[in-house]
């Protein structure tokens, strides 16, 4: 097992990690930029260097200040969390060349899941149902119409080094596809110096449902149920919970034991997300992250499983002591990503938190490194923390979230807040009824005025 564990990253995730490390026994060293210095997995690490000015570059994605604080503090692992370098699979490399473990995948799968042409081809080699389109990378028009024409439009011509929802454009007849294709292109190298692109289907009103995984490394591999992520705004997750209210129990088990059962043939070592889209009881796979993902809580809830702490532990050379058979679904659990950031324009509040009262109680968990008095930088993600709760039932969740919400005080700063006390009063959130689309449509109709 690690001696001591450095956490690559900042905010609620760290403090998520440092949790993790101590209930293992495991020292902790916390890095910071010089905007986090009063950060709160600073002050309970049992060690801190600061690795730079706040931009990320400098900062968080800095990997010969990583290294450098490795060498002073003797950390023998990283652990990165989610963003700036987790799936970044230089980084895994550089670290494996220097004995420090990373707390992730194999760089061979960060590196295959990050191009979407090669995870897509590896998704359908392991027998994952993908969205019917291009069989790789598109090389000119002429080629694209021909699938295009075999697939039906509309189709989506995406980015393989996109994800995320960056580089996408929708071509709904012939005519458009052309442009589509250049617009496409043209976005793609702008934002990520690579212009291949690749044809898929276009579904209009899927759901994003993902299964989460787990793998030693070592051939075994679980599923742990899915998260449904439909709720988002500008491809950012606003709730998420588990189980989807769109599907059974028999639908759960398969789309598991199909995930499950590709990443024991990979082979895969860690946690992992894999991405569908959700359509007409049809599952299509679009993307998978190597990563532990911010509504990580919400299967941690409903399975009993820290995540986390699983990652460390494989990532240090344990089987998975977990069968399949052993993981039960418990109740229901709904996560919502709170933001400083004004509940209907959405504009970034930076600022200090003059007031803080978390809500509490069975059932409710609040994911966050804010306290009172903390002044939320502005240089990075406006997280201000995740309120999970957990019910017997989804009803049971949906009024503990009600209550949980109406209990939440941050003064000082402009947060989400109010967005959830409306959504979770919604009848179309409370019966589950919703798609991708439908908190934009939500806002763009005067959800919110
Ligand atoms: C799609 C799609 C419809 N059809 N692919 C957006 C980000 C990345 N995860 C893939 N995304 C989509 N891919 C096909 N063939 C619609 C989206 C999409 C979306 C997906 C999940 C959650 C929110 C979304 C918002 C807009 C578009």
């Amino acid at each position: 097992m690690f001696d001591k564990i450095l956490i690559a990253n900042r905010g609620e995730i760290a403090l998520r990690i440092l949790r993790a490390a101590k209930e293992l026994g495991i020292a902790t060293v916390a890095v910071h930029s010089t905007a986090d210095a009063d950060a709160m997995h600073v002050k309970l690490a049992d060690e801190s260097v600061c690795i730079g000015p706040p931009p990320a570059r400098d900062s968080y994605l800095n990997i010969p200040a990583l290294l450098a604080a490795c060498e002073i503090t003797g950390a023998d692992a990283i652990h990165p969390g989610y963003g700036f370098l987790s799936e970044n699979a230089r980084f895994a490399e550089i670290l494996a060349d220097h004995n420090i473990a990373f707390i992730g995948p194999k760089a061979e799968h960060i590196r295959i899941m990050g191009d979407k042409i090669e995870a897509k081809r590896t998704a359908k080699r392991l027998g994952i149902p993908c969205v019917p389109g291009s069989e790789g990378g598109i090389t000119d028009d002429d080629e694209a119409m021909k699938v295009a024409r075999e697939i039906g439009y509309p189709v989506l011509v995406k980015a393989a080094s996109g994800g995320g929802g960056r580089g996408m454009k929708v071509a709904r007849t012939e005519d458009d596809l052309s442009n589509a294709l250049s617009t496409a292109r043209q976005e793609a190298k702008a934002a990520f110096g690579d212009d291949a692109v690749y044809l898929e289907k276009y579904l209009e009103k899927p759901r994003h449902i993902e299964i989460q995984i787990l793998g030693d490394g070592q051939g075994n591999a679980i599923h742990l149920g899915e998260r449904d992520c439909s709720l988002q705004r500008r491809h950012q997750k606003v709730l998420e919970e588990s189980p989807s209210p769109a599907l059974n129990a028999e639908q759960r088990a398969e789309i598991g034991e199909i995930c499950a059962a590709a990443m024991r043939e990979l082979k895969y070592s860690g946690a992992g997300t894999i991405e569908f889209l959700y359509e007409d009881g049809n599952f299509y796979f679009i993307e998978m992250n190597t990563r532990i993902q911010v509504e990580h809580p919400v299967t941690e809830m409903i399975t009993g499983i820290d995540l986390v702490n699983e990652q460390i532990r494989i990532a240090a050379g344990a089987t998975l002591g977990i069968r399949q058979e052993d993981v039960r679904f418990e109740g229901a659990a709904i996560e919502c990503r709170i933001n400083a950031e004004h509940h209907a324009t959405f504009r970034p509040s930076p600022g200090k938190i003059a007031y803080y009262h978390p809500p509490g109680g069975l059932g409710v968990r609040v994911d966050s490194a804010v306290y009172q008095g903390y002044t939320i930088p502005p240089n990075y993600d406006s997280l201000v923390g995740k309120l999970i709760v957990h019910g017997r039932n989804r009803t049971e969740a949906l009024m503990r979230l009600r209550r949980s919400l109406d209990e939440f005080i941050v003064d000082g700063i402009d947060t989400t807040l109010p967005l959830f006390r409306t959504l979770v009063r919604n009848a179309d959130v409370q019966n589950g009824a919703y798609d991708i689309h439908w908190l934009e449509k939500f806002l763009a109709t005067g959800g919110m005025d």
